[in-house]
């Protein structure tokens, strides 16, 4: 089972898109691990996307990062980083499928909604920066054996 860092992004959240995501993830047959609503610090946004500290829009997606709400999940489930990022569609809503996230739900690159981590490793940084150990919740789905065999 793998784990991933899903986070409904504040244009998400103002959009009254919460239950949409959320929805979506439950019933593909993921697990909810860890859920929080927060006000990012500039600095947790600049961690969070520090990857692209090279790029013209880091300060502004940053600005527009710590202005909240955000909600952070850790979703788990079989090939879940892949999985997610194929439900997510492609970072411009633009060039996003209709059935994808993005595709369905919005329209401009810089307010695409939604995060997802985009590799294994990328996904333990990021639970790891959103969560504290004891904020991931372990715990068994009444559904699992109709969902893996
Ligand atoms: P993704 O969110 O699909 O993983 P990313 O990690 O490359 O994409 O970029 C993070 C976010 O930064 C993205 O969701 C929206 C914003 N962004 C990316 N490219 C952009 C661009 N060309 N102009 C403005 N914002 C951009
Ligand atoms: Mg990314």
């Amino acid at each position: 089972m793998e784990r991933t860092m899903i986070a409904v992004k504040s244009d998400g959240v103002q959009r009254g898109l919460i239950g949409e995501i959320i929805k979506r993830f439950e019933h593909k047959g993921f697990k909810l691990i860890g859920m929080k609503l927060v006000k990012p610090t500039e600095d947790m946004a600049k961690q969070h996307y520090i990857d692209l500290k090279a790029k013209p829009f880091y300060a502004s997606l940053c600005k527009f990062t710590s202005a909240g709400p955000f909600v952070a999940m850790c979703w788990e489930g079989q090939s879940i980083v892949k999985v997610s990022r194929d439900m997510l569609g492609e970072t411009n809503p633009a060039d996003s499928k209709p059935g994808t996230i993005r595709g369905d739900l919005c329209v401009q690159v810089g307010r695409n909604i939604i995060h997802g981590s985009d590799s294994l490793e990328t996904a333990k940084k990021e639970v790891s920066l959103w969560f504290k150990p004891e904020e991931l919740i372990d715990w068994k789905s009444c559904m699992e054996s109709f969902l893996y065999e």
